[in-house]
């Protein structure tokens, strides 16, 4: 494949954006190639500048989960901005949205609309001390929730841990009140509470984690965190910024019923532009500004064109019939044929229509194991497959996402090109 219009653009990006990329992952320097940058996109396959064509299954990260373009969403965010594009006032649209996300997630009692996964879950972790009264916060290392300061952290040694930055420019005593446990792994979370348990203002969890590449919850540990959190009068948020309406569109809290205290939302509510929501029981969000005394805001929250697109793409998945069982059949038919094709050198975990193939010989199950896995094979695998058009992850620790675009064709030419791979290494 021609790359020399990318190389390009990469070459000149680099000297007006850090690392030429307005996300770190999308500069491919997991997978030691060039990123493409991309022309446009239509259903499954995106485009690049020189013209080729990618089966798709970034996605976006997750929003795209009808397809690239899906033409309800585009002609209706088309329209929309024709009666202008932000007003920093309440709307209607943003009231549709709220209800349809409480149809879906009755957990969300009352939700707050923001432009990012990230201030979704910032907010939520304020509103989870503001409520309690309490200053610490447990997450799981692995579990990625956004850029905000006091969860860019990763565990010291030892199971109680006074965390450390793992960015610079946050200062330790940013991170002092976030304490790290092991996903999967209910003692490390026991050992927190009886060392802190009455400091403890949340525990915050992918309910499928998807930042370590995806690794599922093993049976009970959900229901053990929802019943700690209750037992020691903290609360539980579940960051479904990738599972909201990715698993069903009543999330990972109706696939695994398991019902947190909040919920954080992003990616798919958009419909591919900035959205993300915060929400949980009443008596909770009350606590939220202006009812009460923790602040949060924002100038383009829940305007007119995002929430244009939230709106249709949530309505479409509320009504999709059984499209979601569909493209989970497609994305277990793909694991299958990797697991086929690969053999013992790979892991392949998937749920719903979120995968990961781990190059490892052991089950991939936490932070440890996941990490066990060997990146420079996986962007060996990343290349091959980008050569024949197909578009994975550029980074061992993420997902790979299909849609509901990604058609018997999709599916069947993703799986040729693994059995090529697969034969190709069966050489060496
Ligand atoms: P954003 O601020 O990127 O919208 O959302 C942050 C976030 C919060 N919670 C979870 C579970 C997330 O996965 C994310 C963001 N996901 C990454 C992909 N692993 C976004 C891609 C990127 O960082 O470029």
């Amino acid at each position: 494949m021609e790359h020399t219009r990318s190389e390009r653009l990469f070459r000149e990006s680099q000297q007006y954006i850090p690392g030429g990329v307005n996300s770190p992952v999308r500069a491919c320097r997991a997978v030691g190639c060039t990123p493409v940058f991309i022309d446009h996109a239509k259903g499954a396959y995106v485009y690049d500048v020189d013209g080729n064509r990618y089966i798709d299954y970034v996605g976006s990260w997750g929003p795209c989960i009808l397809g690239h373009a899906q033409e309800n969403v585009v002609r209706a965010v088309r329209e929309a901005c024709e009666g202008g594009l932000t007003y920093g006032a309440p709307t209607e649209k943003e009231l549709t949205l709220a209800k349809l996300i409480r149809a879906c997630m009755p957990g969300m009692e009352l939700s707050r609309l923001v432009s990012s996964g990230t201030e979704a879950v910032m907010s939520a972790v304020r509103v989870a001390r503001g409520y309690t009264g309490r200053d610490k916060i447990v997450k799981f290392r692995g579990c990625y929730h956004g850029h905000s300061d006091g969860l860019l952290v990763k565990a010291g040694s030892g199971a109680l841990t006074q965390s450390v930055p793992d960015s610079g420019g946050v200062p330790a005593d940013y991170t002092k009140h976030t304490l790290v446990a092991e996903y999967n792994d209910c003692a490390s979370v026991e050992r927190l509470f009886a060392e802190c348990g009455g400091e403890i203002a949340a525990v915050i969890v992918e309910p499928v984690a998807a930042n370590m590449g995806v690794v599922l919850p093993e049976e009970g540990f959900l229901p053990f965190l929802r019943d700690i959190t209750r037992d020691h009068g903290a609360l539980l948020i579940f960051d479904e910024v990738i599972t909201g309406f990715r698993l069903g569109v009543g999330g990972a809290q109706q696939r695994f019923g398991v019902m947190p205290d909040l919920t954080t939302l992003g990616k798919i509510i958009g419909g591919g532009m900035p959205v993300g929501a915060y929400g949980g029981r009443r008596e909770i969000m009350e606590q939220v500004a202006p009812l009460g005394e923790v602040y949060q805001a924002g100038t383009l929250s829940g305007n007119p064109l995002a929430t244009t697109a939230g709106i249709v793409t949530l309505a479409l998945l509320r009504d999709s019939g059984d499209r979601y069982e569909r493209a989970e059949r497609r994305t277990a038919e793909l694991a299958a044929a990797v697991r086929e094709a690969l053999g013992d050198r790979v892991r392949v975990n998937q749920i719903g229509t979120l995968m990961s193939v781990f190059f490892t010989g052991t089950a991939v199950r936490d932070y440890g194991t996941a990490t066990a896995s060997d990146p420079s094979r996986y962007a060996a695998f990343f290349r091959y497959m980008l050569e024949r058009g197909v578009y994975l992850a550029p980074s061992q620790y993420e997902a790979m996402f299909v849609s509901f675009a990604h058609g018997e064709e999709e599916i069947a030419r993703t799986c040729e090109a693994v059995r090529a791979y697969g034969s190709l290494q069966g050489k060496r």
